[in-house]
């Protein structure tokens, strides 16, 4: 019996396996391993939180927006965010957990959410760099998830890659604009970049000899690229961004390398990462607290909509009865 199911799990796996090199979905009833379900679970969990806490850092500035439109733009966008941790959600349901459980995972600190959530907005330029700067880091990070192998997180990739495209050319309006103001607001837009330009760069994770998932996840096709590859792209594409703003990226170091066709940049601050990766940046207490207290203060609105929904099986129950 036990040589039965070893050689079962073993068909099965190899024709998972071979699923995979033909870059053809998996999708939620499939046999799968239990690593690789793990690891979506893991990883798209993680994604999920990133979207609901960066509501926060921006969601600061909705009541500070320096004009009507300014505001009109930026609550679409903050609520783009929120429905993206929805997506991101329902797509971790599929694999067989709960809201409720990733939720608790989270609060409980068991489970991450992206490093950059953990840095205050302090300026309207702050809101900017996040757009250019947090969004298009986010971008391209997900534009090679949407080919991702899991077939609910890819095609939850394509619309939230299309709203941060959307999200990435508002920073950079608001960057633009700010660049180009007086002296005082280009000081402002100089000063986010400074600040936001080194945990943008963080956002990608480790370093590929020290990313303990990184190989594994790109040989089941979760991953396509690799931390330093999608960061080096990052930066290859920024830099020039930059340039046309007339800002100047906090970096003495970035040098264009004809030879590689890419730019050299500094040492990133790895024990900084560290530090905020176990939940010691900036203002993560304030995140988390903040987290924690919205999921206290709806409770009332779960249970009503878990009553709403038992009354309308126990209704549909005594109409199948009649
Ligand atoms: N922060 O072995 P790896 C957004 C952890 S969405 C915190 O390389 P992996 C939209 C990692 O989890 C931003 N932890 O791991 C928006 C692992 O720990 P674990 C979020 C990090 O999974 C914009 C350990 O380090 N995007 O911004 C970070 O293969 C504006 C070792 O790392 C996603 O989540 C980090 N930065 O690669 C919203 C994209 N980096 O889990 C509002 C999907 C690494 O074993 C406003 N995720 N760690 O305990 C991914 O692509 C991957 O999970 C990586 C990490 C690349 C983040």
């Amino acid at each position: 019996m036990a040589h039965d199911e070893q050689t079962l799990t073993e068909a099965l796996t190899e024709a998972f396996e071979a699923r995979v090199a033909a870059d053809a979905f998996i999708e939620p009833k499939d046999w799968m391993p239990d690593a690789y379900r793990r690891t979506l679970v893991r990883q798209i969990s993680q994604h999920a939180h990133s979207e609901i806490v960066g509501m926060l850092p921006e969601g600061a500035w909705i009541a500070r927006a320096p004009s009507l439109r300014r505001k009109a733009v930026l609550l679409a966008k903050v609520q783009d965010e929120g429905g993206h941790g929805l997506y991101l959600y329902s797509a971790a349901e599929t694999l067989g957990t709960s809201r409720q459980d990733m939720t608790e995972a989270l609060h409980e600190g068991r489970a991450k959410y992206s490093t950059i959530f953990n840095y205050p907005t302090l300026t309207w330029a702050d809101i900017g760099a996040i757009g250019w700067l947090v969004d298009g880091a986010a971008i391209m990070n997900q534009v090679p998830l949407q080919r991702c192998s899991y077939g609910p997180y890819a095609r939850a990739m394509v619309r939230i890659c299309k709203e941060e495209s959307f999200h990435q050319r508002q920073g950079f309006e608001i960057m633009t604009v700010m660049a180009g103001g007086t002296a005082a607001q280009k000081r402002m837009a100089q000063d986010a970049l400074d600040r936001w330009w080194w945990p943008s760069l963080m956002m990608f994770g480790p370093p590929d000899d020290q990313s303990p998932n990184t190989a594994q996840s790109i040989r089941w096709r979760i991953k396509r690229e690799s931390n330093d590859e999608l960061r080096q792209k990052f930066v290859d594409v920024t830099v020039p961004q930059a340039e046309a703003l007339g800002l100047t990226v906090p970096d003495p170091d970035l040098r264009w390398n004809a030879a590689r066709g890419s730019y050299d940049f500094g040492a990133i601050d790895w024990a900084e990462f560290a530090a905020v990766v176990r939940g010691e940046g900036p203002v993560a207490k304030e995140r988390m607290a903040a987290r924690r207290a919205a999921w206290d203060e709806g409770a009332w609105v779960r249970e009503a909509a878990l009553a709403h929904a038992e009354k309308q099986a126990a209704r549909a129950a005594e109409r199948a009865a009649a």
